[in-house]
């Protein structure tokens, strides 16, 4: 069969930007059979009257839409447009240089059946960003890699700059809630092999800007409608649980140490730590994240070496929490431990998700 590229893009209001855009994109890709379908949602600067007058030279059409507006829903509808059995997602501004659509290309070529345009692999980055919308940014991968297993493996799940074979995406409702398409396809599509291609996002030299505060609680709102929150809330409640009998096997051994077997109590103390660790990592290993080591049991001691290591700072995080709390703000020691045990608590569950059970 022979293979043919789709690029999907939406434009609003990019007028200056469709030429060096085009032009760009060709010096990229001759050679390659490709189409540029642009989706305008009726922009009113001449977008896509320009994108017209570049057909007869270019392989450049453009769906207009007028009933709607919305850069992923735009993304969705070119999809469904697309003529390829490749099908590539890219901005209209020139953040996405166009320059990288070759390594995309062959990435698809060589048997990755997505590849993502990557800031946050070696090579890749982004220009003029300042802290805070490094953060944010950074945050929210975060917040996908937590949330939503399935984005784990990628480095830039935010991206808005990928390649995929259609079939990906065949028979998969993509919902256009939040702007981020990728995510759509990473939790809801069929691969198996997905590479990442580092870039480097520009910044905007014409045009301005139509993404504003309003889409970073969108992005929220994508992630909670994305994520299998019975699963993941009945995770969570597992995890407290097994601590919760970690406490009970702590105090029983502590007891039974110092009352029958005559140790002294802080020798029996540290017997009854480790052993709690231990206890609360077999039971997590088997119930919590039962779902997570598919690959079989042979790293089982790898991981009950990360668990311990998580265990610790989480010992050391109780105990500073305990200690700051009681004697610099005044609280009971009692209530101190509580607050201590909680943020020990969300640590440990971090951690492991994010690390140990990866
Ligand atoms: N069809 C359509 N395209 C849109 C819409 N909103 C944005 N776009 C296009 O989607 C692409 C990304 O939008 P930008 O505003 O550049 O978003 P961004 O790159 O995250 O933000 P900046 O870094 O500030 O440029 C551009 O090609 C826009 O023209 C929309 O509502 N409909
Ligand atoms: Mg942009």
């Amino acid at each position: 069969m022979t293979e043919s590229l789709s690029l999907v893009i939406p434009v609003f209001n990019e007028r200056e930007n469709i030429i060096p855009l085009v032009e760009a994109i060709q010096q990229a890709l001759s050679g390659v059979d490709y189409e540029a379908v642009f989706i305008d949602d009726d922009s009113k600067d001449g977008t896509a009257d320009t994108i017209r007058g570049l057909a007869g030279r270019f392989p450049v059409r453009v769906v207009v839409r007028r009933d709607k507006r919305g850069l992923a829903s735009a993304v969705v509808d070119g999809i469904g447009f697309a003529g390829g059995n490749i099908v590539g997602v890219m901005d209209a501004d020139l953040q996405h240089p166009p320059g990288v659509l070759p390594a995309l290309y062959q990435a698809i070529q060589k048997g990755a059946e997505v590849a993502v345009a990557s800031r946050y692999v070696k090579g890749g980055g982004c220009e003029g960003w300042g802290l805070v919308r490094r953060v944010i940014s950074k945050g929210a991968v975060f917040i996908a890699h937590l949330f939503l297993p399935q984005t784990r493996n990628v480095h830039d799940p935010m991206s808005g700059f990928f390649m995929f074979r259609k079939t990906v995406v065949e028979g998969v409702a993509l919902t256009p809630t939040g702007y981020k398409i990728l995510l759509e396809i990473l939790v809801k599509g069929r691969y198996r092999q997905l590479v990442e291609v580092p870039y480097q996002f520009r910044t905007r030299a014409k045009g301005e800007s139509k993404l504003g505060v309003k889409t970073q609680l969108d992005y929220l709102r994508h992630v909670y409608s994305l994520m299998d929150r019975r699963r993941e809330l009945g995770r969570f409640l597992k995890f407290c649980l097994v601590g919760g009998s970690g406490v009970l096997v702590n105090v029983g051994l502590l007891w039974v140490l110092t009352e029958y077997a005559g140790l002294f109590y802080l020798f029996s103390s540290a017997i009854a730590i480790e052993t709690s660790v231990l206890s609360n990592y077999i039971f997590n290993d088997f119930l919590t994240f039962r779902d997570r080591h598919s690959r079989g049991q042979k790293d089982f001691f790898k991981r009950m070496l990360k668990f311990n290591a998580v265990s610790l700072v989480g010992v050391g995080l109780n105990l500073a929490i305990l200690w700051l709390l009681t004697s610099f703000a005044g609280l009971h020691y009692i209530i101190s431990n509580l607050f201590g045990i909680a943020a020990a608590t969300f640590w440990n569950y971090l951690a492991n998700v994010l690390w140990t059970w990866r």
